[in-house]
């Protein structure tokens, strides 16, 4: 009987801890440019769009070789949406930006998006 309450408190223990993991974290919707697209020629900044309100926290961004090439303005958050201005055109090739925001449970999450950056103009 023992044995039986424990495991009966112990899934009501996951069922309520479960929803909040699954539903509660802000998470990454969108972003411009899209996953693995193409940074625009004219870009002043990437924006990223989570599914709830965030406020930023900090970005970084790796080149191929997984070297930083950050090279950001002070990140600002609209709503849902995380702004990150540019303040140097990265140079052309792959790139892995991410940042790390705080949704409205206060939990922290990183967005990542894989991009690339054409030949300069
Ligand atoms: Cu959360």
């Amino acid at each position: 009987m023992r044995r039986l309450i424990r495991i009966v408190t112990g899934a009501a223990a996951v069922a309520a801890f479960w929803p909040a993991l699954a539903l509660a974290h802000a998470w990454l919707e969108s972003s411009i440019p899209a996953a693995n697209g193409t940074l625009a020629p004219t870009a002043k900044e990437i924006t990223l769009t989570f599914d709830e309100d965030v406020k930023p926290v900090s970005c970084k961004m790796a080149n191929e070789a997984g070297k930083d090439a950050s090279a950001f303005g002070k990140l600002s958050a609209e709503g849902v949406t995380l702004h990150v201005p540019l303040t140097a055109r990265p140079a052309a090739g792959k790139y892995k930006l991410t940042c790390r925001v705080v949704g409205p449970d206060t939990h922290a999450v990183n967005g990542t998006l894989d991009f690339v950056v054409g030949s300069n103009p």
